[in-house]
């Protein structure tokens, strides 16, 4: 940890039209340290009220301001100048999304805040080469369609990755032209705000995008029945997801997109490298905590190599090294907050009175902060809640597979479809998988190969809608189509 400085906290009230501005009650809120549980900073924090300002704010400048209206290649200018400052600030960003979160700080220097910078300056690039079609139709007209930017974009993101989940949204809708009003989780702001001040810095104009940290029920719920956005772009558990989607219908029907996470399985064929399955596997749900919603928390192994293969991974899991996230050395910080913390080790009582054998871990790993051992659960059936439920924590369900029918069979056998691993070098086996299981991203001998060109979302009750790459960025825009006759007008 040496030479490591907690940076100040510059940025703690919520920002509006270009401002920094307390909430309209006055009222704030603890953003706390996982490492610790203590408190870092006081958060204003938004309520209805505020949400109905940011919103006015976010329309008017899509209603009359220069965002959507200027060309693309001055979009992307300006996005570009947002990523150089971005890039300018990285340790420091780092260093707050370690305190707020509990994430690996040289981590986040090397991955999470470049991954951003590359996310923003992906979308930077398609803003002037936002298309549409020409339409050859039939008879005596002819037509082409635009693509528009669908409007105010409130967007409502998790703790897990604070960084990552704000450009992963707001650098498409910003590059589509959209006004965007985002929601941090209340868990962490911190990072949030100050990309707030340097999209200013970037010369983002007023309103098109605000910052309003605050709670779910209140801040995120006016957020999503609110009647002056036109879309919500959301990443977070299923039950609010359910109730985001409830809201838009009851309101103005805006549209949605979820990402709800999931229960991937990650499947280990005989053929496999066997310390390259052992280490991969537990990165696969050790890598953040846990706290990943491709977490590969199922872990189904060929018969042929699942004793040798336990043995390699109870050593992987052992060296697993828990502790300050500062801290070089270490590969896992703590749970997010004292809530994730005591559910992960519910589910671990779960496992155990359902029968599934405690192979390594299974209790918390310090009396201060919210620090979890790695745990692995062996001999796990089907129906076990750990086999079913998202833990969003660093428990592993491990279980022994025959054949490939039956390994996809049961890779397909949770409601989830987010994401899953095939460890093979057989290829033919690598594209049955493939094809056959139900999951919005399959990783072939590997794991986390994210890209901001690769799109990313869920089948099934993982949600709907892509981020990354092109498809995310129809997400923000409007097909319209316009039509005129090819001669003279019939009317
Ligand atoms: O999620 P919530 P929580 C899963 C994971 C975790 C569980 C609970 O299994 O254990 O969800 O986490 C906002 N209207 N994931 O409680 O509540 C909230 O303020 C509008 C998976 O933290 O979904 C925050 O900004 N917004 C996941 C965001 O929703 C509301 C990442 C997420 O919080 C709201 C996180 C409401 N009524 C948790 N209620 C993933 N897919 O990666 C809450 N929010």
């Amino acid at each position: 940890m040496a030479g490591f400085k907690i940076p100040d906290i510059k940025y703690t009230k919520l920002f509006i039209n270009g401002d920094f501005v307390d909430a309209a009650s006055g009222k704030e809120f603890e953003t706390r340290d996982p490492r610790t549980g203590g408190v870092i900073a006081n958060i204003a924090e938004a309520d209805k009220e505020d949400v109905d300002l940011a919103v006015k704010a976010a329309r008017e400048a899509f209603d009359h301001g220069p965002w959507p209206r200027m060309s693309g290649y001055e979009r992307g200018r300006i996005l570009y100048k947002f990523a150089d400052l971005i890039e300018q600030h990285i340790e420091e960003l780092a260093a707050l999304d370690g305190i707020d979160a509990g994430k690996l700080f040289e981590f986040g220097k090397a991955v999470d805040i470049p991954g951003s910078v590359r996310m923003l300056r992906y979308y930077a690039s398609l803003a002037d080469k936002i298309h549409g079609e020409t339409l050859k139709m039939t008879g005596e007209y002819q037509g082409y369609t635009l693509k528009e930017p669908i409007g105010v974009v409130g967007v409502i993101i998790p703790w897990n990755f604070p960084s990552t989940m704000f450009f992963l949204k707001v650098s498409p809708a910003l590059a589509a032209g959209c006004t965007v009003v985002i929601k941090p989780a209340e868990q962490t702001p911190l990072s949030a705000l100050f990309y707030a001040s340097l999209a200013k810095e970037a010369g983002i104009p007023d309103g098109a995008l605000n910052v309003v940290p605050g709670f779910g029920p209140t801040a995120g719920a006016a957020l999503s029945s609110h009647m002056d956005v036109d879309n919500i772009s959301f990443t977070g558990s299923g039950e609010t997801g359910r109730a985001i989607m409830e809201a838009a219908a009851k309101s103005n029907l805006k549209t949605v997109s979820l990402e709800l996470g999931g229960k991937s399985p990650l499947i280990i064929f005989d053929d496999a490298n066997l310390d390259m399955a052992a280490g991969l596997a537990s990165a696969a749900v050790f890598f953040n905590k846990g706290e990943i919603c491709v977490a590969g928390s199922r872990v189904y192994v060929q018969e042929g190599i699942y004793d040798e293969f336990v043995k390699k991974l109870i050593t992987v899991a052992e060296n697993w090294v828990v502790g300050d996230p500062f801290d070089p050395k270490v590969n896992m910080g703590p749970q997010i907050d004292k809530v994730q913390f005591e559910r992960v080790l519910k589910y671990i009582e779960y496992g155990k009175r359902d029968g599934a054998t405690l192979l390594t871990g299974g209790k918390p790993c310090s009396d201060n902060g919210y620090y979890l051992e790695p745990t692995i659960f062996a001999d796990v059936k089907e129906d076990m809640k750990i086999a079913q439920d998202e833990i969003f924590g660093p428990v592993m369900s491990l279980m022994k597979f025959k054949t490939i029918e039956e390994a996809i069979e049961r890779a397909n056998c949770t409601k989830y479809g987010l994401a899953a691993g095939i460890l093979t070098n057989d290829i033919n086996t690598a594209n049955r998988v493939s094809r056959s299981v139900r999951a919005g991203t399959i990783w072939v001998n590997c794991y986390f190969a994210f890209d901001a060109d690769a799109p990313f979302g869920g089948y099934k009750m993982s949600g709907f809608g892509r981020d990354q790459g092109m498809d995310a960025l129809q997400k923000y825009l409007q097909v319209k189509s316009v039509i005129t006759p090819l001669y003279n007008s019939p009317w």
